[in-house]
This record gives C-alpha cells, sequence and structure tokens, in this order.
C-alpha cells in the first residue's frame, strides 16, 4: 500500500506538463492562476525548481498593466469551454503574446513566495529567485489598489464570479437577479466530463458569458468595467488573500531591502485591514461577508470564504473567538458535529446544496486555508480537526476536487465530487502532512 504522501506526489507529477501544472486532466487543461500558487507550495516540498517554474510559467502570462489573468492557455486542448477565443484577451492593449483569459483569481502569490521561502533548504538560491519575481508580484498588488478600488478605501472589487475562485457560490444569486442576459450558444465540456447535478448551470454559464462579452466590448478597460459592470463586489476571500499576500511581501521585501516597496504595502495594508472590518464584518452572523458595490448592500451570508480573513490576520482575539463558534456544535459543523469541516456554503442555509460545487461541499484549498487560520489565532485543536476531517475524506476516496460534508451521506458513498486527481486537493495534503499539529 503507497501512503497518502506518495499518491499524493504522483498526482502532481502525472498533471505536470513540463513548465507547469494543469489542475485536472481533462476538465481543468490548462494553467489556473491560484491553483498554480497552491500546487507551488506542493512542489515546494519536492522539487524547488519546479515550484520555481510553475510561478515563472504564470507570471508569463502577466499583463502590463501588472494584471494576472485566471487561464494562461500554453497549450492547446479541446475539452475546456469557454478557451481563449472566447476569451479574446488580445483586444486588451495591455495582454502579453502568451493567450490568457482577462479575468484574474484571488492573488495568493504573495504568501505562496514567503511559503516556498520556508520551506527551502538552501535559503540563497530561493531568495535569488524571489528577489528576481518580487517586483511583478508587487506590481500586481499595485494593479488591484489603483484599478479595482475606485473609492480607495482599501477593499479591491471582483467582476466576475470566475474571479472569485467560488465560482456558482449562492452569493452571485444575489447579483444574477438584477439584470438579464441573453441565450448565448454554450459548447459546455464539464458536463459530458462529469456529473452535471455537480456543476454550475446553464442559466447559470449564460450570466458568466454575459459578462465576459461585455468586457470584450469595452476592450477589458478597468475604468470602463468599474463604470459599467453589473458585477461589481468586495468579497472577504479575495480580499483576505490580497492582505495575507501583501503581509508577506512586506516581510520577503524587509529581507531584500526593498524599503520603498514595503513602505506602499504597509499603506495599503492599514487602511485594508481596517476596512475588511468595518465593511465587511457582520455582527449579527459572526462573519466577514459579501460587499455589492454596484447596488450598494451588504450580502450577509456564510460560507467558507468568510473565514479566510482569519489566515490574513484581520480578526482581533474577541471577533476571532465568536468566528469559531461555527465550527464547534455550530452552522458549519452542525449541533452535534455531524458534518466534515468545512462546508463551502452556511448548510443551515435553505440555498445550501451539499454536492454542487461551490454550493456546498467541502474544498481542500479553503480548509489549508482556515487550517492556517485556525493556527495563526492558538486554536491548535479546532486545526487539527480541520487537518483530520481532510485527511479522512482523502484517504476515504483519493484527491478529488470536492466533497460532502455530511457524514451521514459520507457512509454511502464510494466516491468525491468533481474531477478526481485533482492537483490543489494533492499539493495542499503534502503540505498538511509536513505540519506536526
Ligand atoms: C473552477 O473554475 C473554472 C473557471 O475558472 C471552471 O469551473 O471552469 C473553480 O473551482 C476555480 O476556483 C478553479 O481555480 C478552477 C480550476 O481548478 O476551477
Amino acid at each position: 500500500m503507497t501512503s497518502l504522501f506518495e499518491d499524493a506526489s504522483q498526482v502532481l507529477h502525472n498533471n505536470w506538463k513540463d513548465s507547469f501544472t494543469i489542475p485536472c486532466e481533462g476538465l481543468y487543461p490548462f494553467q489556473w492562476n491560484w491553483d498554480s500558487g497552491f500546487i507551488a507550495i506542493g512542489w515546494a516540498h519536492l522539487d524547488m525548481e519546479r515550484a520555481k517554474s510553475e510561478i515563472r510559467s504564470l507570471l508569463k502570462g502577466q499583463w502590463k498593466n501588472g494584471f494576472i489573468p485566471h487561464i494562461v492557455f500554453h497549450n492547446e486542448a479541446e475539452t475546456y469551454y469557454p478557451g481563449p477565443e472566447v476569451h479574446a484577451a488580445y483586444l486588451s492593449d495591455q495582454s502579453p503574446e502568451v493567450k490568457t483569459s482577462g479575468i484574474t483569481q484571488p492573488p495568493v502569490l504573495g504568501f505562496v513566495l514567503e511559503e516556498m521561502y520556508h520551506i527551502a533548504k538552501d535559503k540563497e538560491d530561493i531568495l535569488k529567485f524571489i528577489e528576481a519575481v518580487f517586483d511583478l508580484v508587487y506590481l500586481n498588488h499595485h494593479y488591484f489598489y489603483t484599478h479595482r478600488d475606485p473609492a480607495q478605501e482599501g477593499l479591491v472589487y471582483i467582476c466576475h464570479n470566475w474571479e472569485s475562485g467560488t465560482d456558482n457560490s449562492p452569493i452571485w444569486d444575489f447579483i444574477w437577479e438584477t439584470f438579464e442576459v441573453p441565450n448565448y450558444e454554450l459548447d459546455r465540456k464539464d458536463t459530458k466530463l462529469i456529473d452535471a447535478s455537480h456543476r454550475p448551470t446553464n442559466k447559470e454559464y449564460q450570466y458568466y458569458i454575459h459578462l465576459i462579452e461585455l468586457f470584450k466590448q469595452w476592450k477589458y478597460d478597468d475604468s470602463l468595467i468599474t463604470k459599467g459592470s453589473p458585477f461589481l463586489v468586495q468579497d472577504p476571500l479575495f480580499n483576505s488573500m490580497l492582505i495575507a499576500s501583501n503581509e508577506s511581501l512586506i516581510r520577503l521585501g524587509k529581507i531584500l531591502n526593498r524599503m520603498e516597496q514595503v513602505a506602499q504595502l504597509s499603506r495599503w495594508q492599514s487602511m485594508a485591514k481596517e476596512r475588511m472590518n468595518s465593511k465587511l464584518y457582520d455582527e449579527q452572523l459572526d462573519a466577514y461577508v459579501y460587499y455589492d458595490l454596484r447596488n450598494k448592500r451588504k450580502l450577509s451570508h456564510v460560507t467558507s470564504s468568510s473565514f479566510a480573513p482569519l489566515m490574513a490576520g484581520i480578526p482581533s482575539k474577541e471577533q476571532t473567538a465568536r468566528i469559531v463558534k461555527h465550527f464547534q456544535g455550530g452552522r458549519f459543523s452542525g449541533a452535534e458535529n455531524e458534518n466534515f469541516l468545512c462546508a463551502s456554503f452556511d448548510p443551515g442555509s435553505e440555498f445550501f446544496n451539499s454536492k454542487k460545487y461551490w454550493r456546498g461541499p467541502v474544498w481542500i484549498n479553503l480548509n489549508w486555508i482556515i487550517y492556517r487560520g485556525l493556527r495563526q489565532y492558538g486554536y491548535d485543536a479546532l486545526a487539527k480537526r480541520v487537518k483530520k476531517d481532510t485527511f479522512y475524506l482523502m484517504e476515504k476516496y483519493g484527491f478529488y476536487e470536492y466533497f460532502e460534508p455530511s457524514k451521514e451521506i459520507n457512509r454511502s458513498l464510494d466516491k468525491g465530487y468533481g474531477g478526481n486527481n485533482f492537483s490543489w486537493s494533492a499539493a495542499l495534503t503534502i503540505d498538511l502532512l509536513t505540519n506536526t499539529i
């Protein structure tokens, strides 16, 4: 019998394509932005040269203004929709030579670089690498604070559900209710590859494609998107990843003596943390929620993204004590601890669906983010439980994309949900296996 570590390592090796790693054979055959960040952490434990290559390949897709796209199409593949011709990023005068999408994903690169630094045995060598990419990652943060924060308040917006990483979260239903879309012809491949009931509906895809069509009309010009996009949301996960990455870049910048960048990052950082608490924290729910910038309203629902601010050190100790109650005989754990941690959407809500992608299932990258957050605030026993739940699911089913949260339903299942041999599930398992708590 092979170990979990060996099996995870095999998944990464199988999904490696010369200079980067695909998230999943068939289902996601290109390089994805935040996937690559998590994958690089896995590679850092196995082969640091591959971890570096993963980051360099992603940065080949960076635009002149610092923007990093959510997909880089280095290769051709017929198994994914929408491909490069639908995204048509060449319409922007900022886009690079390689084909990319024109929307982004949660900015994890800053903290990924710091993880690589901690994992590396040869610190001199890794610092040379970090020094070589530091300005590019800094430029990405500069892009966010200068193009995605119209009120200059410290919170950046996303303009597409795919930018959130949590594609079909019920949160986006409330945005879809605010506008109508034409009927686009969809050439979906995902629903031919895996169980369609675990994926978003065609109606939802009409919205996803419509937003892309609007952005193309505007040649991906950020000022036109700010003015006109019907989807403009301040998302707690996205902003937490940016804040966690700011913090890492500040620490790395000090080591590299990049004091000018450190000073600017620190200014963004203090504003961002303050605003997360004054604008996105919901006192009634004891959780960070979403703000719909277009329609000027809070979207007060608890999702696994609501817990990401812990990893970024945003809540006070008192707030954290209230937040963790969701995990102990609470909303997410269930009163009798009947759920594995952590469902992607409030299991008590009428919008929860335990099988459907980001509307309920457990995701390993969010578990990793929550685990890191709990440890940061000293909730080691709870962190251990998140890790135990993660390993249980992975050992029982393998490295699936997402998993059933209900312990009861799990008794009769023999598979996880979505794609199998999914890279970030494997990569972050490798990382969790190396943590002693
Ligand atoms: C999923 O999203 C893509 C679009 O980006 C899709 O469904 O086609 C999400 O889970 C996203 O967070 C992830 O990065 C991507 C690749 O794993 O798949």
